[in-house]
């Protein structure tokens, strides 16, 4: 696909996912650094990219990362970085589920589906319980996935969290950006985050350190009303609002899972300045 192909996709989210959107845009970058070099045009193709689904900082931080260096290898090197990021992640924090226990989870983040697909292969039984995540459903990959892998699921609807709470040992989300003001995940993360912290249940964030985010300029991406009123609501003059991520203070966050392990607040604060 080219550029315009590409970006397209991601915008309506058939490309999604804070780390693969990251890859197809380095490949796609890749496409035209061959035929043009790292000049004007992939400047303006990086540019597109970049601003496709401006929120989360991986596609951002590749980019920059790339542009200091200027070659194909560079490229190469850093896709095969983000491919594999999230077995390393696995390795590296697997042991955070419990036998028995009970796994809370938001949206579909390929970092906590092989963090949880990699506990099972090492035949620790446990159940997750899956939010379905309004309003684009990404609870249903999730709910996909961890079956296929041999874990127990039990899919509820985002507002159910609630009367489940009590069973959870611990939440456990993806991450798009890890910022100082706290950690961007998608909408509805943060309620979560609060009521495990309200039942003393620890809330983990799953992602590599490629996600941290010192950019000064930051957006919370708002998407198109018809996703959250798919028929509308013909004759009712009102705002629809549809932001896809929000922001989790640090006080609600136990720690974040990266490839170099386990890390507290305080680190990972630390690591940002
Ligand atoms: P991985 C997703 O956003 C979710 O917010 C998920 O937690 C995050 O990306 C991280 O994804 P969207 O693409 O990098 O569904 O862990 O808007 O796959």
């Amino acid at each position: 696909m080219g550029v315009r192909e590409v970006v397209k996709s991601i915008k309506s989210m058939k490309t999604r996912g804070a780390t693969k959107t990251a890859i197809v845009g380095l490949k796609t970058l890749r496409d035209v650094a061959e035929k043009r070099g790292f000049g004007k045009e992939f400047n303006q193709a990086a540019k597109k990219l970049e601003s496709a689904r401006p929120t989360a900082v991986v596609m951002h931080n590749v980019i920059k990362q790339v542009k200091g260096e200027k070659t194909l290898e560079a490229i190469d090197k850093m896709v095969y970085y983000l491919a594999n990021i999230d077995d390393i992640i696995a390795f590296k924090n697997h042991k955070i589920v419990e036998k028995g226990s009970t796994i809370l989870t938001h949206c579909h983040s390929a970092a906590v589906v092989s963090l949880l697909s990699y506990a099972r292969k090492k035949k620790i039984k446990f159940k997750v319980v899956v939010t379905e995540t309004r309003p684009r459903y990404q609870g249903k990959i999730t709910a996909k996935e961890l079956e296929h892998a041999g874990i127990d699921v039990t899919y509820i609807i985002d507002a159910a969290a609630g009367e489940f709470i009590n069973k959870i040992d611990a939440m456990v989300v993806g991450c798009d950006s890890i910022r100082k003001e706290g950690i961007v995940n998608k909408i509805g993360t943060y309620p979560l985050a609060v009521l495990a912290h309200e039942k003393k249940v620890p809330v983990y964030f799953v992602g590599g350190t490629i996600k941290l985010d010192i950019r000064k300029k930051f957006k919370i991406e708002e998407r198109p009303e018809g996703e959250v009123l798919v028929r509308g609501l013909p004759g009712v003059e009102m705002d629809v609002k549809n932001p896809a991520f929000d922001i989790t203070p640090w006080k609600y966050v136990t720690a974040v899972l990266t490839e170099k392990g386990s890390l507290k607040p305080d680190k990972i604060r630390r690591m940002l300045k």
